[in-house]
């Protein structure tokens, strides 16, 4: 039997349906394991009537496809020959496809999807020198309160992150959706010069670096760092240097500003993981805790770290919040903390809706203090020049978000991000299937 072997029957015009059915059921029969759909773990591809070029090209267009796989692809008389042999028979050249060794792939038949939830969005990806650029625009683009430029250029970025390849001329993106006219400027300058002028002077640009470096406060908006900019404030300093009026978030933003703008690292999450468990173990047995956002997505860093709580009895959760709170608070592990309640709860202040993409939970932004390994906070030792004189511990961005089983499995969908994605998500619900998704529920909007 050949239960370690995986094959593909790769259907086309020239491999009816009917056929393929019955040589899936005959291989199958025969202790063959073969997959309907292709995936990563396919070692065998098997066509009949087809070019290996044909192959290739359909290969090359398999959003589950690795950089990395190399797979046999096989013309079907290796196929029949196995099955008289009751096993797979070793594979020889007269089984092999030939490939035309590739020079210039031709991808204008390649298939995108155009709502970024229908591809794979991988982190590292062929063209990040144009994702970049196109981010950058995007990132601009927030800065001036224009959602839906800003969404433009994201939804740019990730097309070109979805492709198997590195887009080398203006010829390979013709058939991509999602690439607006401003988008297409910008790759072709970068394509043609290594760079784009636009994209690396509005990087220099006083406004976009101010702009920066305010929104990079914990608890600054675009509005209030555009007010600031337009009253000639610039950084953080100029902020404590004028005795600007700071609300509780701000303060604690500039205070812990360099630290909260240092990445943070899976290992640091998983710390603070442990911490979240330890206090919500010892509030609530039998709860439950789930690292969310970018640490789930498999990033190595990230700007804050995200967790998912919830117990398996429904109502247990409530007013859970303010006991981990307390937990933290009395060991001393926070250095801020505000909790918004679930908004469901308070039916009678309540706002109609919150804004956009919140959502309802019981939730608390908070700033860890997270203890340093002993070595790194040696006295003796050689220390980072940027770490202040006794420090022992750095500031840590975490949000605890406090979730009802029966709506667990949406929040989970919710807080894994990336935003682009749930956005898409939300709009290919809405959209295609006439279905509204939210963090809490999913409704078919026609019953
Ligand atoms: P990071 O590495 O920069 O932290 O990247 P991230 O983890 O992907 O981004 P994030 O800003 O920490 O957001 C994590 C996820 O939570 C994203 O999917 C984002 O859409 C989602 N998110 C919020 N706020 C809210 C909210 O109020 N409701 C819901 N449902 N999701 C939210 O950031
Ligand atoms: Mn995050």
């Amino acid at each position: 039997t050949a239960a370690d072997q995986q094959m593909i029957h790769h259907t086309t015009r020239k491999m009816g349906s009917s056929r393929r059915a019955f040589l899936t059921r005959l291989g199958r029969s025969k202790g063959f394991l073969i997959t309907d759909t292709y995936s990563s773990s396919v070692t065998h591809v098997v066509s009949e009537n087809n070019s290996g070029d044909e192959v290739q090209t359909w290969l090359d267009h398999q959003t589950a496809r690795d950089v990395s796989s190399s797979e046999h692809l096989l013309d079907i008389s290796w196929f029949t020959e196995s099955m008289e042999a009751g096993q797979p028979v070793p594979v020889e050249d007269g089984h092999r496809l030939k490939v035309t060794p590739k020079q210039n792939v031709n991808v204008n038949t390649i298939q995108m999807k155009s709502y970024a939830c229908q591809r794979r969005t991988p982190l590292k990806h062929h063209n990040s020198l144009l994702t970049e650029a196109l981010e950058l625009l995007a990132e601009n683009a927030g800065y001036s309160e224009n959602e839906g430029r800003s969404v433009a250029f994201r939804r740019a970025a990730s097309v070109l992150k979805a492709l198997p390849y590195r887009v080398h001329t203006m010829d390979e993106l013709k058939c991509l959706p999602c690439l607006g006219d401003h988008s297409q400027r910008v790759i072709k300058e970068i394509l043609e010069d290594g760079t784009s002028r636009e994209v690396e002077s509005m990087r220099q640009s006083e406004q976009f670096q101010a702009m920066k470096a305010l929104t990079g406060i914990f608890g600054v908006g675009v509005r209030t760092a555009d007010r600031w900019f337009r009253e000639g404030l610039r950084s953080p300093s100029d902020l404590i240097r004028t005795g600007q009026p700071l609300n509780r978030e701000q303060q604690a933003g500039v205070q812990y500003y360099d630290e909260l703008n240092k990445s943070v690292t899976k290992h640091e999450a998983d710390l603070i993981g442990d911490i979240v468990k330890e206090a919500v173990g010892a509030v609530l047995p039998g709860a439950e805790i789930q690292l969310m956002g970018g640490f789930r997505r498999g990033k190595e860093v990230g700007h804050d770290v995200d967790f998912l709580i919830t117990h398996p009895e429904e109502g247990k959760e409530e007013e859970l919040m303010p006991k981990i709170i307390s937990w933290l608070a009395e060991r001393d592990l926070l250095l801020y903390q505000k909790s918004t309640r679930n908004s469901y709860l308070e039916k009678k202040d309540a706002p109609g809706r919150p804004p956009n993409n919140m959502d309802r939970f019981e939730r608390c932004f908070s700033i860890f203090k997270l203890q340093r390994p002993a070595e790194a906070a040696g006295s003796d030792g050689v220390r980072p020049s940027d770490q202040s004189e006794a420090s022992n511990w750095r500031a840590v961005r975490v949000d605890l978000v406090v979730s009802p089983y029966s709506q667990f499995a949406f929040a989970t969908l919710g807080w894994t991000g990336s935003k682009l994605f749930e956005r898409e998500l939300r709009r290919w619900a809405g959209q295609e299937k006439h279905m509204s998704l939210s963090s809490h529920a999913l409704y078919d909007s026609v019953q």
